[in-house]
């Protein structure tokens, strides 16, 4: 049976009032994914928007222990946490990485792929707000194509962004999802199935952000919802090698109705300088890919 907000447990292990901005869609995804994972947990964080929202030791936001280490060594110093328990002999705690798209994608990706490989036992949440956000928008490995940052500041970022997800499932991890801070409940279903696996998990959270995307701080979720409901960004897991679309991603197959996505590009000032014709050809890449999505859909519900 599927998580309702009635099953979430009521402890909150992100204290009230952080100093994330107005609207930060960082703020949900951390409170739910930290009652995901629960009181018995040890995060790592590198520099990033969530070291300032945590804040410092004795006023820091969240009520577990937090690391924070530097961009490059996330997973590495991870890996250093379970050496520590291990020779401690202490059972039973979780150890969760935090990290941005940048700390994830670009920066942390060799000691990532490392611990993937040597089968070390912890979480790695991705939330990507597409772009290094603390240190004023400059483009990451995932800011999407078009997008205008500090350091694409004319037509937006030429490259189309990295699949981290696709990237991770390639280490033929057992666990990999795609969830978004929109949908909180899917994220903690995800956080909650990652931990019954051993070896790395890998969690990607799309995380609106108002000053970086340009939209104001009460459409984060609004903004969140139609990356999802344009097909633009997708919810789904790949656990044992197996993909599955989930919640919202799963219901557009069965409505096989998607939302223009000119929708979500207009929504946001970082992408004012596409033209309706380049909005068309995303438009032409998300409806083609959909297709083949729906027939494969379809496929599966005629033979069962
Ligand atoms: C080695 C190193 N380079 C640069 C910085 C400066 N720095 C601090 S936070 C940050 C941005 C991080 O971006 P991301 O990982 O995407 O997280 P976000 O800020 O978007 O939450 C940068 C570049 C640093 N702390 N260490
Ligand atoms: S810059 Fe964006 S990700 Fe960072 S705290 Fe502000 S809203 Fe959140």
């Amino acid at each position: 049976m599927k998580t309702t907000i009635l099953d979430l447990p009521e402890e909150e292990l992100l204290n009230p009032g952080n100093r994330a901005c107005a609207g930060c869609a960082l703020g949900i995804a951390y409170r739910v994914g930290l009652k995901a994972l629960g009181r018995d947990t040890l995060l790592v964080v590198p520099p990033s928007c969530l070291t300032v929202l945590q804040g410092l030791f004795p006023i820091a936001a969240t009520k577990l222990p937090s690391l924070n280490v530097t961009f490059a060594s996330t997973a590495s110093a991870a890996t250093g946490l379970l050496a520590a328990l291990k020779v401690t002999g202490r059972t039973g705690v979780n150890v969760a990485a935090w990290a941005g798209d940048g700390g994830t994608s670009d920066i942390g990706l060799q000691a990532l792929s490392a611990a993937c490989e040597r089968g070390d036992n912890f979480l790695f949440v991705c939330y990507d707000n597409e772009g290094y956000m603390n240190t004023g928008v400059q483009r990451s490995g995932t800011t999407p194509q078009w997008a205008i940052t500090a350091n694409t500041p004319f037509k937006g970022k030429m490259q189309p962004n990295k699949d981290v997800p696709a990237i991770m499932a390639a280490h033929g991890i057992d666990y990999v999802a795609a969830t978004s801070a929109a949908y909180p409940l899917d994220l903690y279903d995800k956080v909650k199935k990652a931990l019954s696996y051993g070896g790395v998990k890998y969690i990607h959270i799309h995380t609106p952000c108002p000053p970086g995307w340009g939209f104001e701080p009460r459409y984060a979720v609004k903004v969140g919802k139609l990356a999802v409901e344009t097909g633009l960004y997708e919810l789904y897991e790949i656990e044992k090698s197996q993909l599955r679309h989930t919640g919202a991603s799963l219901k557009l197959m069965e409505k096989r109705r998607l939302l223009p996505v000119k929708d979500y590009l207009r929504a946001q000032s970082r992408f004012r300088t596409m033209s309706d014709a380049e909005m068309e050809k995303i438009q032409d890449l998300v409806t083609r890919k959909w297709e083949g999505y729906f027939e494969s859909f379809d496929e599966i519900e005629g033979g069962e």
